[in-house]
């Protein structure tokens, strides 16, 4: 494709149809980019989270397009990047939850460490190591078995799943383009965030839409995995800002971006609950525990095992203050207002599935 007219900069997102991909699209295109993503060919349509963003491409000044390409392919990424000549990359594609990299290993490797590499390599091979800026989406996750709380920048490593372990290679091969070629290359070491686009089976968004689901009568009961593990949650739309600031600095470093706050599952299923009007009580230990309604008894949460991760992450808390004190990046959704965002979405979505269901029409059910 030529792409005519460049008056800002333009950035290439990949994972543009996920949920970062999709916050991170509409605040470059405020900032005046032309923004370009890459999406993967499904059999159903995959693009919701942008679809707002589309405009008719033989509408005039139109500044966002899409690509079809795969990380795992190194070909299209190279060619892709040849017609884009962006100034900035961020990728943002991957295998992203943890638990599934467990059940695919070396498909989250292709994608999540050596997609990493095939794009700085683009860089390379196009001639490109001085005009194009790579960010890549690090995460806390490398911190797994961790060693010092809270987390800094300098804190080791101890990767407990296959995606954290090829998230690994990635911080590193980020790290050595930049020493190696000059490349300003950049990692983002970002805590959970989340977000009413966040994935459906991602901890807090499996909360938020069942806790709705349960409150308006589509669903009985919730059932999770480790309902003791912490998480340092903040909000996407946050974290997608700091993401372009790291990039707009005089050097390419590495920053964490955390709240540097941490809560436990359980704590997030108890806000959720309370934004219906429920009040849970925990009653019985280990996979016997379960979460009831204070006022009438119901058991509405439970443990099943099939969502234990083989190996866990317990806790995460980040230490913000390199990305507070040099990119100037202050978070403004606190947690309690992330839960209730997510809250109000979802119950609004429900609300829709159960108008559908009223009518006759089929509501769709999702599987984990
Ligand atoms: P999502 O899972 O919502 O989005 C992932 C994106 O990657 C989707 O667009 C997905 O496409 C795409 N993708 C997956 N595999 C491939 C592939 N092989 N080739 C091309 N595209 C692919 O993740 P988030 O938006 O939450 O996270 C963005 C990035 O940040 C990820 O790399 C994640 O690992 C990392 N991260 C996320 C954190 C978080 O808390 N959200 C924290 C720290 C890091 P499709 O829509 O077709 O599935
Ligand atoms: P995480 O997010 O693994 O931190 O990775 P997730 O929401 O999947 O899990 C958070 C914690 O909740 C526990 N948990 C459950 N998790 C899921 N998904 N489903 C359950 O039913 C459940 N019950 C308890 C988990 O065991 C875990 O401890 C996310 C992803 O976005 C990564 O891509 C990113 O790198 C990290 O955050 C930072």
């Amino acid at each position: 494709m030529k792409v005519e007219g460049r008056m800002g900069k333009t950035a290439l997102i990949t994972g543009i149809t996920g949920q970062d991909g999709a916050y991170l699209a509409e605040f470059l295109l405020d900032k005046g980019y032309q923004v370009h993503g890459v999406k993967r060919r499904s059999s159903l349509f995959n693009t919701a989270r942008v679809d707002h963003l589309y405009k008719d491409p033989h509408e005039e000044k139109v500044n966002f397009f899409m690509h079809y390409g795969d990380l795992t392919d190194s070909t299209n990424l190279i060619r892709i990047i040849q017609e884009v000549q962006p100034d900035e990359i961020y990728n943002l594609a991957a295998q992203s939850h943890v638990k599934v990299s467990f059940e695919t290993p070396e498909y989250t490797a292709n994608a999540d460490a050596i997609g990493t590499l095939r794009l700085l390599e683009a860089i390379r091979i196009l001639g490109l190591t001085g005009r194009t800026r790579f960010y890549q989406a690090s995460t806390s996750e490398l911190y797994g078995k961790v060693q010092e709380i809270p987390q800094t920048e300098k804190t080791p490593f101890y990767p407990r799943s296959p995606y954290a372990a090829a998230k690994l290679y990635s911080y590193w091969i980020t790290v050595n383009y930049r020493e190696a070629y000059n490349i300003f290359a950049c990692n983002g070491i970002l805590f959970n965030h989340e977000s009413p686009i966040r994935g459906e089976t991602f901890v807090t968004r499996k909360i938020t839409r069942a806790v709705s689901r349960i409150k308006l009568g589509l669903q009985e009961k919730l059932y999770l995995g480790n309902l003791n593990a912490k998480r340092d949650w903040g909000h996407a739309v946050d974290y997608v800002k700091a993401m372009w600031l790291i990039l707009q600095q005089e050097q390419p470093e590495d920053y964490v971006i955390a709240i540097g706050d941490t809560h436990s599952v359980r704590e997030f299923v108890e806000l959720a609950f309370a934004e219906v009007g429920i009040t849970i009580e925990w009653r019985g230990k280990g996979l016997e525990e379960k979460g009831l309604d204070k006022a009438t008894g119901r058991v509405l949460v439970e443990v099943d095992p099939c969502y234990f991760r083989p190996t866990e992450v317990d806790i995460l808390i980040g230490d913000p203050t390199k990305a507070k004190n040099k990119l100037g990046w202050i978070p403004e959704i606190s947690f309690n207002q992330l839960v209730k965002e997510m809250m109000t979405e979802d119950l609004l979505e429900t609300k829709r599935d159960l108008l559908c269901k009223r009518e006759g029409f089929k509501v769709n059910q999702y599987h984990e």
